[in-house]
């Protein structure tokens, strides 16, 4: 019912392309499962169905023997390579190598981590082979923009990824580090609760403001998302959140009663044993599931560990006291939430529930029990709405759809802080740090702000989340160092300006990133001149900065040597940041400034050089580097496809000519089209194939083994063509004796009736001459037809034909042609005049043979050559042209 209701709100607001082709794919990459939509005029709008038609996708990669796998096979293969199998990577992305996210993942997952060069979370396969975090996501979203390239049916290069709100800028770095080196393009990212709430808002109307819970619990986190909706803008209002607990904690606990079964039991530890440990974090998942529906679960898993088989009974009550703790925690983000709002329970229309972990019974209960059983909204299907909305949001931006317009203003959560060094008030004093808080948490995204300095010398700014965000990640987001201060103040003064000044746009981004975005040196220059007083605030730029800001948005700042806002240009879309992210952002900054007259004198645009100190974003090299990586492993598997297929159509084809010449039945086809030479050709081609495809396939080139299919083809098509050739030759002759036997009634008939018009004086719609020209063509065909067919008689089944059906049928069609253009003529209108009498009644013909309509006009008798010419022109026209029609 969901999937109409959303299809018919589409039907009638979207998928109206409004220029070139393009598709918006979203994704929600979730720590357990990845979600995926692709909006694309002509698809039908709807979750992206996976290869085995499933609605949501394993987030998880893994190799199996040098094969990589994606979503469930990867998943599947944990317990038996649990050294190659990477999941739960979503709490990884950005998290520091010393972090207490990365101890908590230790716990969970079997796999090898190491330290990357940028001090975050990096894998070890059991080859050796390393992959960072962003790579191994970056993997899982380019199969995913696979299938969404398989299902659109062309290059996918936009997308929208939904994240949870609580993720700092490093963590967004990350997910785009990940899409880019997919080779995607971020349109934007979009809160997962804000996500929710556009889709709710997209299916329904609503006819007064409301405001809504999105509690979503997932694998890794509970966030309560508050919004608004008056009309349909959406407005977040308040977020609440816990990032250590959701799913995967429960699963932990789960194992940990697990694996007290069986330590007690066996007297041994089972924590010893990786494969163990991985087939019991599975096992721990399945029977928290039945404990979802049932009060006790059965758990079983064969040969555990030490050839030793696990069985026991869990009891809903025992895990849940094992929960205990948690379960003041589950409801504790609503409150927050709410409060953070300034908002009441009585506010709130309903609570939307989504996520897996939200369907655990205690989770459940605690969320009714703090919000009333009446407000959770049961019709709502939120596990699949946060990719939908985020489909939506991505489609709205792309501005290649018409959508319902709804507007969405988000929050960022965390205090943003400006600090920056005060101006030495002498040589020997200290500097004084003064800190300004800029985006306070509840801040709208998309928003900017302004910071004027009195400086005379370069310095720098220093963006700084006020608290910390998560236990052992920085506070420092970014650095930005103010280039060229002295000279810009210097060159105003001297053109007059009194006490410049140095002005500094801050951003928010509308996908929550922060940065420096642009910076000048600003100075009122009291000048008498008519330019002097054609005066702007600061921002006069900021007509063009806005469109600027527009492309940039949602670009999240990168590490520069020198910053592109060296000049104030006049088109600033002209810059290359939306058409290629940062990738470009070194090579366009090289150009020198351009020393443009500045139409406002009263302001210098600084050179912002921004540094991460902290958790840098991946660098454009690094990410170059990191495709390549990834292009290499993908060329391998389609090549080692490539050779699978040719390798097994060989195989096939060779059994399937084996079984040919093996059939005792002499009746076959393949035998009566046969000689027995050509069958003992093809035995011995055939066995020598067999023999190679048995020594020699696995190291042999993907050609070779195409060659040997096409050699052995080579010997079976003169077989295959004789078959076919009886097998069309019956219908080839019917159609030419149909043409020659409709010619000759047609001609004896048009005979009988020329020479009746003749003697009544009436116009006749052929002349003598045409219709001699017609037997002569049907003639040709007769004779030709006679003798070939007789000889074809005398051939056998297994000697190739002396007629092929294709010549016979393009010589019918020129039969055909023939008495079709005579056949389709008009009756001539009978003419008023004498002319009639004296000339013979002939042709009405245009040029090419069309009837002409009315009585236009009457040929000059001298043409009435032409048609007949053109007739026999065409009876004997070589074979070549309609036959190459017909094929
Ligand atoms: C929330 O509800 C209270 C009363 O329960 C009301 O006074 C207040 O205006 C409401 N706030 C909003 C934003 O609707
Ligand atoms: C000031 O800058 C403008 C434009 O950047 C330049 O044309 C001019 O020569 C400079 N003046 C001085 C005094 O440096
Ligand atoms: C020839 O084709 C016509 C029409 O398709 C059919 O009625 C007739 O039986 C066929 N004759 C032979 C000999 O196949
Ligand atoms: C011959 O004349 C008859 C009677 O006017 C007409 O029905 C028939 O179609 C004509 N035949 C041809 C081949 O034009
Ligand atoms: C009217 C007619 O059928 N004419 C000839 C068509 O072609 C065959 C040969 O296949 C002749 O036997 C017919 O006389």
């Amino acid at each position: 019912m969901r999937l109409i209701h959303c299809w018919s709100v589409l039907s009638l607001l979207a998928l109206v392309p409004q220029s070139a082709y393009a598709s918006v794919l979203a994704i929600d990459y979730g720590t357990d499962w990845i979600k995926a939509s692709l909006m694309k005029p002509g698809v039908p709008f709807d979750v992206m169905l996976n290869k085995d038609s499933k609605r949501k996708i394993q987030s998880a990669v893994g190799w199996k023997k040098g094969d990589r796998l994606f979503g469930s096979d990867a998943a599947n293969l944990a317990t038996r390579f649990p050294a190659d199998t990477f999941s739960s990577l979503k709490y990884l992305q950005a998290a520091p190598y010393a972090s207490e996210t990365v101890s908590f993942f230790a716990k969970i997952s079997s796999s090898d981590m190491v330290e990357t060069a940028r001090k975050t979370v990096g894998f070890k396969q059991s080859d050796g082979t390393e992959w960072s975090v962003e790579e191994l996501i970056a993997m899982q979203f380019s199969y995913i923009k696979q299938l969404a390239e398989d299902l659109g049916e062309e290059k996918v290069r936009d997308v929208v990824v939904s994240i949870p709100p609580f993720y700092s800028q490093y963590e967004r770095d990350a997910v785009v580090d990940a899409i880019e080196i997919a080779g995607l393009h971020t349109l934007a990212l979009i809160n997962d609760g804000t996500a929710v709430a556009v889709n709710y808002a997209m299916t329904r109307t609503f006819t007064a403001p409301e405001y809504h819970i999105i509690y979503d619990a997932g694998a890794s986190s509970i966030v309560a998302t508050i919004s608004g909706t008056p009309g349909t803008h959406i407005t977040v209002a308040g977020v609440g959140y816990d990032r250590k607990i959701g799913g995967i904690e429960l699963d932990r606990r789960m194992r940990q009663i697990l694996i007290d079964m069986f330590n007690a039991k066996s007297r041994k530890d089972i924590r010893e044993d990786k494969r163990g440990m991985a087939k019991l974090w599975k096992e721990a998942g399945r029977v928290k599931a039945i404990l979802s529906a049932n009060s006790d679960a059965m758990t079983s898993v064969e040969s555990l560990a030490w050839d030793m088989d696990f069985r026991g009974k869990v009891t809903r009550a025992t895990f849940e006291s094992a929960c205990g703790d948690l379960k003041g925690r589950f409801a504790q983000p609503i409150y927050d939430a709410l409060n953070e709002a300034g908002l009441s329970l009585s506010n709130i229309t309903s609570v939307i529930l989504a996520g897996g972990t939200s369907r655990t019974p205690m989770v459940q209960a605690a969320v009714k029990a703090a919000v009333g059983t009446e407000k959770i909204a049961l019709n709502v299907n939120a596990d699949e709405a946060s990719v939908l909305g985020a489909a939506f949001h991505g489609a709205s931006l792309s501005r290649q759809f018409k959508t319902k317009p709804i507007k969405v203003t988000d929050i960022n959560i965390y205090d943003v802080q400006a600090s920056y060094f005060a101006a030495p008030t002498s040589p020997l004093s200290r500097p004084r740090s003064i800190t300004t808080l800029l985006f306070p948490a509840g801040s709208k995204v998309g928003s900017k702000k302004t910071l004027t300095f009195k400086r005379k010398e370069d310095f720098t700014i220093f963006l700084d989340y006020k608290h910390l965000i998560a236990p052992g990640f920085p506070q420092r987001i970014l650095e930005a160092e103010l280039v060229g201060v002295a000279e810009a103040i210097g060159n105003l003064t001297e053109r007059g300006a009194i006490d410049p000044v140095v002005k500094a746009t801050l951003m928010l981004s509308e996908s929550g990133f922060v940065s420096v975005q642009k910076a000048v040196v600003y100075g009122e220059i009291k000048d008498d001149s008519i330019t002097g007083k054609l005066k702007g605030f600061f921002g006069v730029g900021s007509s063009s900065t806005g469109e600027a800001t527009d492309s940039s948005e949602n670009t999240p700042p990168r590490e520069t040597d020198t910053n592109t806002d060296t000049t104030v240009s006049p088109s600033p879309t002209a810059s290359s940041d939306s058409a290629a992210p940062s990738a470009s952002a070194e090579s366009t900054e090289e150009k020198k400034p351009e020393k443009k007259p500045v139409s406002k004198e009263d302001t210098i645009v600084l050179t912002i050089k921004t540094t991460f100190p902290a958790i840098p974003p991946m660098t454009a090299e690094e990410k170059r580097k990191a495709r390549s990586r990834l292009r290499v492993v993908d060329n391998d598997e389609a090549a080692k496809t490539r050779k699978d297929e040719a390798r097994n159509n060989l195989e096939s084809y060779l059994y399937r000519l084996r079984d040919l010449l093996e059939d005792d039945n002499q009746d076959t086809p393949f035998k009566k089209c046969s000689q027995e030479s050509e069958r003992q050709v093809i035995t011995e081609k055939l066995e020598e194939s067999f023999l190679w495809l048995h020594d020699r396939a696995d190291i042999a080139e993907t050609s070779q083994l195409l060659d040997k299919r096409i050699s052995l083809e080579a010997l079976e098509k003169p077989i295959i063509h004789r078959y076919k050739e009886i097998e069309a030759f019956p219908q080839a002759l019917n159609n030419s004796q149909m043409w020659n036997w409709s010619t000759r009634l047609f001609l004896t008939e048009a005979r009988q009736n020329l020479t009746a018009e003749i003697e009544a004086d009436l116009p006749s719609k052929w002349t003598k001459d045409e219709l001699d020209a017609l037997e002569k063509t049907l003639k040709e065909h007769e004779t030709w037809l006679n003798t070939w067919v007789e000889k074809q008689k005398s051939v056998k089944p297994n000697e190739d034909p002396v007629i092929e059906t294709t010549e016979m049928k393009a010589r019918a069609k020129v039969l055909e042609t023939h008495l079709l253009k005579l056949w389709k003529r008009k009756v001539p209108k009978p003419r008023k005049t004498k002319t009639t009498s004296t000339t013979e009644p002939t042709a009405t013909l245009a040029p090419e043979g069309e009837p002409i309509e009315g009585e236009t006009e009457v040929p000059p008798p001298q043409e009435e050559g032409i048609p007949d010419d053109q007739g026999q022109e065409q009876g004997q026209k070589p074979l070549t042209t309609p036959e190459r029609d017909e094929l």
